[in-house]
């Protein structure tokens, strides 16, 4: 009885939970709105099966209960059941029923699947490159076609593998930040190519997801109908960090996005203009009364050492305190004092410059301030060492930056900004944003010293 009881509550909680669950469909910013209607045709037939069968076995239980019968008084068996093995017709309906729900449930997911994969004419197209933990894009440039590409020719210099020798890819324009734009109701075909593992590329309001895999070129379409900012997410569930390999997706107005588009580079501005080192190290004057002339850092001025800091990720450093994505925190007190510097250093040129020789100047490590559990250190690097490499001499590919030899309490200010939300937390900063999730992995400001007193010791 109290079973009977149970699985009716089950019920009525299950049909409650979907109707009244704040858990549900995002709103539905593209054409893909039959996606929904497969899903919901399935919760609905799933739904009816669920709820028969638990209130028809709740009946059962009811009806066919223990009941005790005194011999004496009645010739009726009150607790023993029939045995029927075989009932034709029953076993005929059931089988009928069960058939239709299912063609039911798979038909129309047949009919979706083929609009899925069948891409109109009219679409334009773009390519999301996926790699571990960014996106970065590629649209045709004049000639309306995509250059050759190849995980071989992939080099600091040319993180998309352009072949160099291509005249079709010249003109293709690159976007190596994990924001991109398109413009709204036009339909457009993205090509999916990864350079190192699987991942799974997913617009949760377009209603489109599909697979990266190594090796092969896959895509998907949609037409976004509204304009408005919705976030890439990897879907890859297997494997590590891919819930951190965020991107984003700015759906415009036509002419917004073509006065968007004009801005980006093409791979012939990006492989042709060298940086100057000249210039760099005539900009560098600017640099040295903080990080000193070796850029060795000075700690009572709090500025790091940024001798033989990798070239992109100073450039994009240098980048986000000129646009307050860096810095700019009320509570950032040493990032401010880096902000008046981008006045003078003008222009994206300029930082290249700087970058640029910044990297050419030899990085001494820095004497130890941090002390900790260095073996408790070590177990909490684990988690830190795939982006940032065992020896924590930073992996580019991934833009994570050198940590060893890095002034130390220079890393303790920077995961304790990470954990508080004073560096990383601004909507453009996407690589902060991993950072500020695995900070969270260090508990307290003991953990802190330990991972950096592990980190001294490689020097
Ligand atoms: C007024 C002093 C000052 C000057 C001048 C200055 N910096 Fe800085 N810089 C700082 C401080 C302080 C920080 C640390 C900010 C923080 O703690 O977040 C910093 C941080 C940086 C970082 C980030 C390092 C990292 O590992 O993330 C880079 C890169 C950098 N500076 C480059 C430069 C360059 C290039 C110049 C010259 C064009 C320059 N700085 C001039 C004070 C200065
Ligand atoms: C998913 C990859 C990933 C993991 C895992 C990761 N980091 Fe990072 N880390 C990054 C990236 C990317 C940046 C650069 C952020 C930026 O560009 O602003 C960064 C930046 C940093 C910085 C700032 C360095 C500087 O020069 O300013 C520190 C310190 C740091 N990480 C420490 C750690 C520690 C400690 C762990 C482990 C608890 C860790 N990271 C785990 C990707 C990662
Ligand atoms: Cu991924």
């Amino acid at each position: 009885m109290a079973l009977a009881v149970a699985l009716v509550l089950l019920v009525l909680g299950s049909v409650l939970f979907h109707f009244l669950s704040p858990w549900y469909f995002t709103p539905l910013a593209s054409n893909w709105g039959l996606i929904d209607l497969t899903v919901n045709i399935t919760f609905v037939i799933t739904g009816i099966v669920f709820v028969t069968t638990n209130l028809f076995l709740a009946y059962c239980i009811f009806r066919y209960r223990y009941k005790k019968v005194d011999p004496a008084l009645s010739t009726e068996n009150g607790h023993k059941a029939d045995y029927n093995p075989e009932n034709t017709r029953l076993e005929w309906w059931l089988t009928i029923i069960t058939s239709v729900g299912i063609i039911a449930m798979l038909a129309p997911g047949l009919v979706v699947w083929a609009m899925f994969i069948t891409v109109p004419d009219e679409a334009s197209e773009f390519e999301a490159v996926g790699q571990q933990w960014h996106w970065s894009f590629r649209f045709p440039g004049e000639d309306g076609e995509l250059g050759n590409v190849d995980i071989r020719h992939i080099t600091k210099d040319n993180a998309f593998g352009m072949d160099p020798e291509d005249p079709v890819g010249q003109d293709d324009i690159l976007i190596e930040s994990p924001i991109v734009h398109l413009p709204v109701n036009q339909p457009v075909r993205v090509w999916l190519r990864s350079k190192d593992v699987l991942h799974d590329f997913a617009v949760p309001q377009f209603r489109t997801k599909m697979d990266l895999v190594p090796g092969h070129v896959t895509y998907t379409w949609f037409t976004p109908t509204i304009v408005g900012e919705y976030e890439i997410l990897c879907e890859e569930l297997c494997g590590l960090a891919h819930f951190a390999m965020r991107g984003r997706i700015v759906v415009d107005e036509q002419a917004d996005f073509e006065a968007w588009l004009d801005e980006q580079p093409t791979y012939a501005m990006l492989s042709q203009t060298e940086p100057d080192l000249g210039l760099g190290q005539a900009s560098f004057a600017l640099c040295a009364a903080c990080h000193g002339q070796q850029g060795q850092g000075m700690q009572i001025l709090n500025a790091p050492r940024i001798a033989g800091l990798d070239t992109r990720y100073v450039e994009r450093q240098l980048r986000y305190y000129r646009d307050g994505i860096r810095g700019a925190h009320e509570l950032d007190t040493a990032g401010a004092l880096m902000r008046p510097i981008l006045i003078a250093l003008a222009g994206d040129d300029a930082i290249k410059n700087v970058a640029a020789y910044i990297e050419t100047m030899p990085a001494e490590p820095q004497p130890i301030t941090v002390l900790g559990d260095i073996e408790r250190g070590e177990d909490l690097y684990i988690n830190c060492a795939a982006c940032h490499g065992a020896e924590g001499q930073g992996i580019w590919a991934l833009n994570a930056p050198a940590l060893a030899g890095q002034s130390d309490w220079y890393l303790v200010t920077q995961l304790k900004n990470f954990k508080d939300e004073i560096r990383g937390a601004h909507r453009l900063d996407l690589y902060g944003d991993q950072m500020m999730m695995m900070a969270d992995i260090l508990s307290d400001d003991q953990d802190i010293d330990n991972v950096v007193a592990y980190l001294n010791t490689f020097r």
